[in-house]
């Protein structure tokens, strides 16, 4: 049988390389990278090569599954829908709305469904019980944009291609690939802005293979970033050395800010981060002096007690040192599906409800993840009963991970879409599975606003998904309608004709009507190109967005037709300055020091200690082959990722510990044994765990995964978060190490 090369956006990371499927006979043979694809030109990680076995791998799930007495069985579509309407609805009307929950984890911002179905099955919960992977994860970032920009998707991203300078704090994109900043290849990228006479700078606690590369590599102590970049703002307001790229009428309270900058000397700083006085004023002056610079940051900066501010601190850098908004420094992407004025023009609040149990407060809609278990096991009025995770696994995502295992198997009805049956999916009732990735068509819904240059790109089902398989956007329409009451029988069509024709009365409405404008609905959604579902509203965002071609009116604009004929791919240039007009907040002014920060900017000032010699900070760390939990079940992924704890070679000795000896590790909450990795890379009082690991759990059937167990650090980790995001501290963690 001949064999067949198609193309497809990888769905894994968000780089999104383009990779080559070669097939023969409805058999994945190969994954190549796509050297035709300008965003990765042939790049692609161990990953994207992975998709083959992922496609073929015993272990997923491929039709719907049931529990009876303890174990799974397979059962039909209708069988599965028809016992979680009976079951949910019967909750919803016995217990009330808020007896239903929702958890969405990470991959969910890799499918077409993920960003256009979620929102909805959400809303038609009807619950305030709703949680995702970004309370453990990027909500420091959004909130601090929200705050300062006035949306959360107003997040400025690297130059990385026209920087001279850039600084990467807490994060590691020769690894992980990139995040918040989607740039496949950073590798590439690095060597290229080191031949343009450009510098790299990694501030980290671990000499990562980013910091590796760097010309400067600053060993920080975890959690202690916002005083480093704050003692940055301070040398700036001390020495003159501020220069804006904007009017400075577009900037309130910068004297709030600038008062507030006093308080943090870099010699204070110096002493919580174990960085040197003269390398933190080295790079504020090296900040300020460089034309092109790009400040960024990442994990280590999110999942840290003071995440948001220190999230806040890094793009108030920017502005200060003229960088926001310019050419080489940070902007803001503009992607092709998002018409101009869509998003609204009222700032960003938080806090509008709070949890049942501990009252934290939500952010986006959503409470913190750290809550769930709390909400699953405490008796009384909106107790968590019902519960849906979508692409999750937050048996082992969150802190305090066997509280929430315990509280999950306690619940009354599960339900899981997904594909494995893992840590957290062993709990479920029903199990949904939706094709497989190869099965779907993509387009990067979230990840083209985060993109270091603008493009529209889209990849078509590489396989037609079997008869009894369903598109994950199926899925979701189906348990919309169901949530929504409308029976198990509704067609999903109908929830997206639904969506369609939201879209076009919005449309209609800015041409003044269907009668002035003579256009109507159907005569919209009849010229909409692409298959049912995500694809065609896909088409009507690109028409009606900054690009569009506007049904015709801008026959020069896109849409999905001239993407795909485009060789998948039309060019939007490199990112351009904007600001002023993508600006959200009420006033259209950047608000550069936020009333909401100022309660944990005190508790900061207030927090001040010295690092102890004799204590221990946990982080954590990726490995290249690893995609947070999921993937340790591909053979070829699941060599050399040991799952150790790195200590560094004094610390060793001083505790008396050789090359993996076994240690304890311990918090107030649990203990864990782990073996120690001797590691000259990591800082001294610091050491690393990687996560996603822990798969060992009874009942779980990921039999590659099994082997290579590992441990999972949340058991170990305490529910802190930080205080304004809600977001879990994952780095930074103290704990007790005892040789066993
Ligand atoms: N291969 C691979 N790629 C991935 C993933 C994966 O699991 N594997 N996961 C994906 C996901 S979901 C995400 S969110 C991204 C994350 O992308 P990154 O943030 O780039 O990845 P991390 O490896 O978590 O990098 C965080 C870095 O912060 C450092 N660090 C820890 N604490 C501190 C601190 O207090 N201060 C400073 N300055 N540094 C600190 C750590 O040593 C680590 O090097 O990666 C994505 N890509
Ligand atoms: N200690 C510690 N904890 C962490 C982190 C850390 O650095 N340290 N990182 C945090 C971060 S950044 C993240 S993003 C979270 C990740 O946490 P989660 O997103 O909760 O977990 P994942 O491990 O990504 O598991 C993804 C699940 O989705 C399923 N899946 C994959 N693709 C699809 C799909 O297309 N459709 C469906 N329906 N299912 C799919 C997989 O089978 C798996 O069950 O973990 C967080 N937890
Ligand atoms: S870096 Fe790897 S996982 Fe990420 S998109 Fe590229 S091939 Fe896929
Ligand atoms: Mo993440």
């Amino acid at each position: 049988m001949a064999s067949v090369v198609k193309f497809r956006i990888c769905p894994l990371c968000e780089a999104g390389c383009g990779l080559k499927i070669h097939v023969e006979d409805k058999k994945v043979t190969k994954v190549r990278g796509d050297e035709n694809y300008p965003p990765s030109k042939g790049y692609m990680c161990p990953k994207g090569a992975a998709l083959k076995e992922l496609h073929h791998d015993p272990d997923l799930v491929r039709t719907p599954l049931i529990k009876e007495n303890n174990s799974f069985r397979k059962a039909t579509w209708d069988e599965a829908f028809s016992l979680i309407e009976e079951k949910f609805l019967y909750l919803r009307n016995t217990y009330g709305n808020d007896c239903m929950g929702a958890y969405l984890g990470n991959p969910n911002t890799h499918t077409m469904a993920g960003g256009l179905f979620l929102s909805p099955l959400l809303k038609s919960l009807k619950s305030k019980n709703l949680f995702t992977a970004s309370t453990v994860d990027q909500m420091p970032k959004l909130s601090a944009c929200g705050f300062m920009f006035g949306h959360p998707m107003r997040v400025p991203v690297p130059d990385v291609n026209n920087t001279d300078l850039f600084v990467i704090f807490g994060a590691n994109p020769f690894v992980s690939n990139g995040s918040l900043m989607s740039a496949p290849d950073m590798k590439t990228r690095i060597k290229k802005l080191k031949q343009r006479g450009g510098k790299l700078i990694v501030v980290d606690p671990m000499k990562t293979k980013t910091a590796k590369e760097a010309d400067l590599h600053i060993p920080i102590n975890p959690g202690s970033d916002v005083w480093l970049l704050f003692a940055i703002v301070h040398i700036f307001f001390r020495d003159n050395m501020i220069s804006l790229n904007q009017e400075s009428d577009l900037i309130k309270n910068f004297e709030k800010l600038e008062k507030e900058a006093l308080n943090f000397t870099p010699e204070k700083a110096s002493k919580v981060c174990g960085v040197d006085v003269s390398q933190i004023e080295e790079l504020a002056e090296l900040i300020y002096k460089t034309q092109k610079c790009a400040v960024y940051g990442r994990m280590g900066t999110c999942t840290v007690k003071y995440g948001t501010a220190t999230s806040w601190l890094i793009d108030v850098v920017n502005i200060l040192a003229g960088n926001f908004d310019k050419k080489g420094g940070v902007l803001f992407p503009k992607p092709a599906h998002i018409p101009d004025g869509s998003l609204p023009k009222k700032g960003f609040k938080i806090n509008r409800f709070k949890s049942r149990v501990s009252s934290k407060g939500e952010v986006m809609g959503e409470l913190p993840a750290s809550v769930m278990a709390e909400e699953m096991e405490t008796e009384g009025e909106g107790k968590i009963r019902g519960f849906i995770t979508v692409a999750g696994n937050p048996v082992i995502a969150v802190p305090e991970s066997e509280r929430l295992d315990r509280a999950m198997a306690d619940l009354d009805f599960m339900v899981s879409v997904d594909y494995y049956i893992n840590e957290s999916t062993r709990h479920a009732d029903v199990i949904l599975p939706p094709a497989s990735p190869l099965c779907h068509s993509h387009y990067d819904f979230f990840f083209h606003g985060l993109a270091i240059r603008n493009f529209a790109s889209f990849s078509e089902p590489v396989f037609e998904k079997n008869e009894n398989e369903k598109d994950k956007w199926e899925i979701l329409a189906k348990l919309i309608l169901i949530l929504r009451g409308k029976g198990k029988d509704a067609d999903p069509l109908d929830f997206e004709y639904e969506m369609l024709s939201s879209i076009a009365s919005q449309v209609i409405k800015g041409l003044g009507g269907e009668e002035k404008s003579g256009v109507t609905k159907d005569s919209l959604i009849s010229m909409l190109n692409g298959r049912k579902g995500p694809e065609r509203v896909l088409d009507f965002l690109l028409r009606i967005g900054p690009y569009g071609d506007n049904f015709g009116f801008k026959p020069d604009g896109i849409n999905l037709n001239k993407i795909i004929e485009n060789n998948n791919y039309i060019d939007l240039g490199d990112l351009s300055p904007w600001a002023k007009k993508a600006l959200l907040t009420p006033d259209s002014k950047i608000d550069i020091y936020p009333d909401e920060l100022e309660k944990s900017i005190k508790d900061l000032k207030e927090s001040f200690v010295e690092k102890r010699d004799n204590d221990f900070l946990l982080i954590g760390r990726r490995y290249l082959r690893t995609n947070n939990s999921w993937m340790h079940n591909i053979e070829a992924l699941s060599k050399n990722n040991p799952c150790t704890m790195y200590m560094n070679p004094e610390d060793a000795r001083n505790l008396d510990f050789n090359d993996m000896d076994t240690a304890i590790v311990s918090t107030s909450k649990s203990k864990i044994k782990i073996p120690v990795e001797i590691n000259k890379d990591i800082k001294k009082g610091v050491v690393s765990i990687p996560h996603g690991f822990g798969h060992d759990l009874e009942g779980m059937q990921m039999n590659v995964a099994s082997k290579n167990a590992g441990v999972n650090v949340n058991r170990i980790i305490p529910l802190e978060i930080d205080p304004i995001s809600a977001t879990a501290v994952l780095n930074g963690v103290s704990v007790k190490i005892e040789k066993i």
